[in-house]
């Protein structure tokens, strides 16, 4: 299996680099996995990332062997080695798990129970109403064997459509150019990496959706950020990083 550890140099529980508190499962290009590892770069946290394939080969994600940790098949999967080896998968459960418990700091989770039902709430829908549309687009415009317009169109629609409501979110007064809280959360990450591959499913964040637009440049700057997308490929197409 491909492995990266990760290079946020904040000691933490006894963790180090080289003895990391995390294991992540992910995959290179898959946005799932990187959410998770910008949100444990961000909180400082030690992790090592196995890189897994698509697929039943011998370094894929439907094998026994990685069904055993993830019954899904999908990435991401993440051991916390310092809770008896405690399985979390699923994104926004796993950066749910994480903030609750190590981000005492409030770095990216809120102390109050007002502030964090803002925060699921944008976890969740990113969970439910932006990835799997985004996800359909992409399968439909770049990987479906066969060409099928109308559902391409739906799921692109769609993407549109929640592009829209983020943009409307990040516009709003008092924002100070965020999702909630007027500040960076779990949320404003969670949406982020989907945005990095878009270009691919020929939307122009730059034109169409300029207020998401300054709002990716800002995040992709971070350094937690950065660290968290060590290890990820972006295919042809994906120009995001480039501008
Ligand atoms: N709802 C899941 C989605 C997980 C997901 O679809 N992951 C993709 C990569 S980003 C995957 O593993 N795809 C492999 C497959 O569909 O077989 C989450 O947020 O964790």
């Amino acid at each position: 299996m491909a492995e990266t550890t990760s290079t946020v140099a904040v000691a933490s529980n006894g963790y180090s680099a080289q003895n990391p508190q995390f294991t992540l499962y992910s995959h290179r290009i898959g946005p799932n996995g990187f959410k998770v590892a910008e949100v444990l770069s961000e909180l400082g946290l030690h992790y090592r990332t196995i890189f897994l394939d698509f697929g039943a080969g011998e370094n894929g994600m439907k094998t026994p062997a990685y069904e055993a940790i993830n019954p899904n098949g999908r990435i991401p999967a993440l051991i916390d080695h310092s809770a008896n080896d405690l399985v979390v998968w699923e994104s926004a459960a796993i950066i749910l798990y994480v903030c609750k418990k190590y981000d005492g700091e409030f770095r990216l989770w809120a102390p109050t129970l007002d502030e964090q039902a803002q925060i699921e709430t944008w976890l969740m829908y990113q969970a439910t109403g932006q990835g799997p549309y985004l996800g359909q687009a992409f399968w439909f415009m770049l990987y479906h064997p066969e060409r099928l317009d109308s559902a391409t169109e739906r799921y692109v629609d769609e993407t549109k459509r929640v592009l829209g409501i983020v943009q409307k979110q990040l516009a709003r007064e008092g924002s100070n150019g965020w999702l909630v809280l007027g500040r960076i959360t779990a949320a404003d990450i969670a949406f982020l990496h989907w945005y990095l591959h878009i270009a691919r499913i020929k939307i122009v964040l730059k034109d169409e959706f300029p207020i998401v637009w300054e709002w990716v440049c800002r995040m992709k700057e971070r350094p937690g950020v950065k660290a968290g997308m060590e290890g990820a490929v972006f295919p042809e197409g994906a120009t995001v990083l480039k501008t």
